[in-house]
């Protein structure tokens, strides 16, 4: 069974595989995403190493000037999807768009730089990658953390990869849609309306593109011009285990200065990030910064915190409210609250089951010693897939396949589980 899954993974990334990068899904998502192919990448190295390093470093071929690497990378021209380059107009040679996305290079480098059996390859692939991936570190705290609090805000949704999360709806009614492109949306010719986000929260999405655009998409500028400022735990927490992780991949490259400028964003981070700490909830929330309140909304983002080096006590908590979420679900770990009124089970970041988020959840807690739960949630990874295969979100009531199928970062989980 292990090993017939494992293969059918394989299957999944070679049918995505486009040669020196990786598509999420055919037809719905045909370029290469930022998170999607540092995650995947992970998968890779368990069956082609090289294969892995390309996927990286494909990406970051892509990294702006300022240091920014962007969500996605118009490879090759391909009217199913919206918004495309047209759209974007950031003037690069390669297309790509003009916002980013979680910063999961710099712990899957290290990850598969410590698991290579090619040793020499992973050295000189690192040594090239490292300082890059700590440019994109440094970019994200000049640009999206002004003040210096330690925390990074997203300016975009589609920044947080949780693209119609109920955190964003108070901050959305803010987002103004006057002067919006009329635009056909292709997403849902590929996908099933119901599990995609509305009309209404695209137009939003498209006028934030419109105000950066308008703007020379310089990145000096949006954050403080952006009416949508949010600080997503989750996104942070992916930051700042990157930050951790990089300094100890330069400590063992011999690369001092980068260690100890990455150890200390990382020991920043952590030590803001209580500050949105919720007793109430027992896990982290959302701040929005454009109007200094905390957002009461119990989502993924608040637990996912969990993959950075956070207090052990603060670990445990994330723990039991997990195990206090499987009361309401038949499987973990589902994406809001099921409780709360706006939890929508197949409506894509509101309630359904993403397999990269339940591995990073996982793998944070493994190291906070909270393996019960971190093991449970790896079964129920696996109990997806067996009864819905490799989609790319699930039901957690019903264990529902949605959105796209064949799903690259889904199969490259698997791998990673199994393995
Ligand atoms: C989804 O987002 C894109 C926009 O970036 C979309 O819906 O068009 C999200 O799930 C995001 O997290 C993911 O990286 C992307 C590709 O899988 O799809």
């Amino acid at each position: 069974m292990t090993q017939k899954m494992i293969d059918q993974a394989k299957a999944v990334m070679r049918k995505n595989d486009r040669g020196n990068y990786t598509v999420p899904t055919h037809g719905l998502y045909p370029f290469q995403w930022n998170w999607d192919s540092a995650l995947s990448a992970l998968g890779f190295a368990h069956f082609d190493e090289p294969r892995a390093w390309t996927e990286i470093e494909t990406l970051f071929a892509h990294q702006w000037d300022d240091g920014m690497v962007p969500h996605i990378i118009f490879h090759q021209q391909d009217e199913g999807y919206f918004p495309g380059p047209d759209v974007w107009g950031t003037s690069r040679p390669v297309p790509t768009s003009g916002i980013t996305q979680p910063a999961v290079a710099g712990f899957a480098v290290r990850r598969i730089f410590e698991r290579a059996t090619n040793k020499t390859l992973a050295v000189e692939k690192a040594r090239a990658l490292l300082p890059r991936i700590h440019a994109w570190h440094q970019w994200f705290f000049a640009n999206r953390d002004p003040q210096g609090s330690g925390l990074v805000a997203i300016i975009h949704p589609w920044e947080s990869g949780r693209d119609n999360s109920v955190d964003w709806d108070a901050a959305f009614e803010r987002v103004p849609t006057d002067g919006v492109q009329p635009f056909t949306r292709r997403d849902t010719s590929h996908a099933n309306p119901a599990h995609r986000p509305t009309d209404d929260q695209y137009k939003r999405y498209i006028w934030l593109v419109q105000k950066f655009r308008s703007l020379g998409w310089d990145n000096t500028k949006l954050h403080d011009a952006s009416p949508f400022q949010i600080v997503d735990p989750g996104f942070n927490a992916i930051l700042i285990r990157s930050c951790a992780d990089l300094a100890v991949l330069a400590d063992s490259l011999g690369d001092t200065e980068i260690a100890a400028q990455s150890r200390a964003m990382a020991e920043k981070g952590i030590a803001a990030m209580d500050s949105l700490w919720s007793e109430a909830h027992g896990q982290y929330l959302c701040y929005d910064r454009s109007i200094s309140a905390s957002v009461d909304s119990p989502s993924i983002g608040g637990i996912l915190a969990a993959f950075a080096p956070i207090p052990k006590s603060r670990a445990k908590a994330i723990a039991d409210r997990i195990d206090a979420l499987s009361l309401s679900c038949n499987y973990l770990v589902p994406s809001h609250d099921p409780t709360a009124p706006e939890f929508d089970a197949l409506r894509y970041w509101r309630g359904p089951i993403w397999l990269i988020v339940n591995y990073m959840i996982s793998d944070g807690l493994k190291l906070a010693g909270e393996t019960a739960m971190a093991d449970r949630i790896s079964a129920d990874c696996l109990r997806l897939i067996e009864k819905a295969g490799f989609a790319e979100y699930y039901g957690p009531i019903g264990a529902e396949p949605c959105g796209g199928d064949a799903f690259t970062w889904t199969a490259a989980m698997v791998i990673e589980i199994l393995s």
